[in-house]
């Protein structure tokens, strides 16, 4: 055996706040750890992290950050919490589902991806999350040759089978967009695109992607999250949110850096999860820090649309 064996029943810690907001209906919005432990730089994460959970309360709804601490699957963070997830000295792992039973029962602690907030999220009773980009499909695929082949999200997968509202704004160019749309089909996922039909490129409001299904507010996300419940289809709703026109990367900017992104990747052969903080990392030098700010504009207007929902959804069960 490695590790602390721990005899106890591994529970999901839910902080007070958020229980008696969702037993009390309140709007809640769940917001995922390794996007500021592993997607953004110290010590910008660090005050990112509470400005984030400001801006939901600001738009009405109760903020609930989500990671593992010594071992605690913990829904709603305290300062403390979140400053050791955004801390560059801890070791603060990245998990996704498959990581959170190990973690718990060896005690280790770290920020989730999309795929374990969700899952979390979902178990503790919270209907909407916000984020920044989804996992997806990464490039090559299909090739079978170089360092990221056969490298799919389990942020996917996790979505077919998670009943949560989340909003994004679509996936980074890093990965290969048509084939992760084509795989949220597959896997039956809801996507709607926010005051758009066309899926927005994350650092770019569009990509060119043409989308089955636009909304226009808050209230038709609701209608939609309403109706699959009344349905009972299994999968996640993808809200797919642009960034504004007059905060996104400008476009030759980013053509050039992601070109160079992808071939430091592939020429630093990495594998698995450390591939989506690599590509990150190499797109906010190679911009020096411009994709940074951007970054930060799209989680914050997904925050904003996701706090919306929230409510529009805790007012129509009033
Ligand atoms: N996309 C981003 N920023 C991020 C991530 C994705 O634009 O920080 C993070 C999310 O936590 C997502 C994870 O769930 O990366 C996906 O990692 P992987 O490709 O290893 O599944
Ligand atoms: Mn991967």
């Amino acid at each position: 055996m490695c590790g602390a064996y721990r005899a106890d029943m591994p529970e999901i810690e839910v902080s007070t706040e958020v229980r008696d907001a969702l037993a009390a209906g309140q709007p809640v919005v769940a917001l995922e750890s390794t996007l500021l432990a592993h997607g953004l730089p110290a010590p910008r994460n660090r005050e990112f992290a509470a400005e984030l959970e400001q801006l939901v309360r600001d738009h009405g709804a109760i903020p609930a950050t989500i990671a593992v601490l010594d071992g605690v699957p913990t829904v709603g963070l305290d300062d403390a919490a979140r400053d050791r997830i955004t801390d560059p000295a801890a070791t603060v792992l990245k998990l996704s589902v498959r990581d959170l039973a190990p973690a718990t029962a060896l005690g280790h602690t770290g920020a989730t991806t999309v795929a374990s907030t969700a899952w979390l999220a979902a178990r503790a009773g919270i209907r909407v999350f916000a984020t920044g980009g989804l996992g997806g499909v990464h490039r090559g695929g299909d090739e079978g040759s170089d360092g990221f082949s056969y490298d799919e999200s389990a942020d996917l997968p996790t979505l077919a089978t998670t009943p949560i509202t989340i909003v994004c704004a679509g996936v980074k160019s890093i990965l290969d967009v048509g084939a992760t749309l084509e795989r949220l089909e597959t896997l039956g996922v809801t996507v709607l695109g926010w005051q758009t039909s066309d899926f927005p490129g994350f650092y770019l409001p569009g990509t060119g992607h043409q989308l089955d299904w636009r909304v226009e507010d808050a209230g038709e996300v609701a209608a939609v999250m309403a109706a699959a419940d009344e349905l009972g289809t299994p999968a996640a709703v993808v809200v797919a949110h642009p960034v504004a026109q007059a905060d996104a990367l400008d476009r030759d900017l980013h053509d050039r850096v992601l070109a160079d992104a992808l071939a430091a990747a592939s020429r630093a052969g990495l594998r698995g999860k450390a591939v989506t903080p690599f590509l990150l990392a190499a797109f906010h030098r190679e911009t020096a820090g411009a994709s940074l700010e951007v970054n930060l504009a799209v989680v914050r207007g997904n925050a904003a649309v996701a706090a919306a929902v929230s409510t529009a959804h805790a007012g129509r069960r009033h």
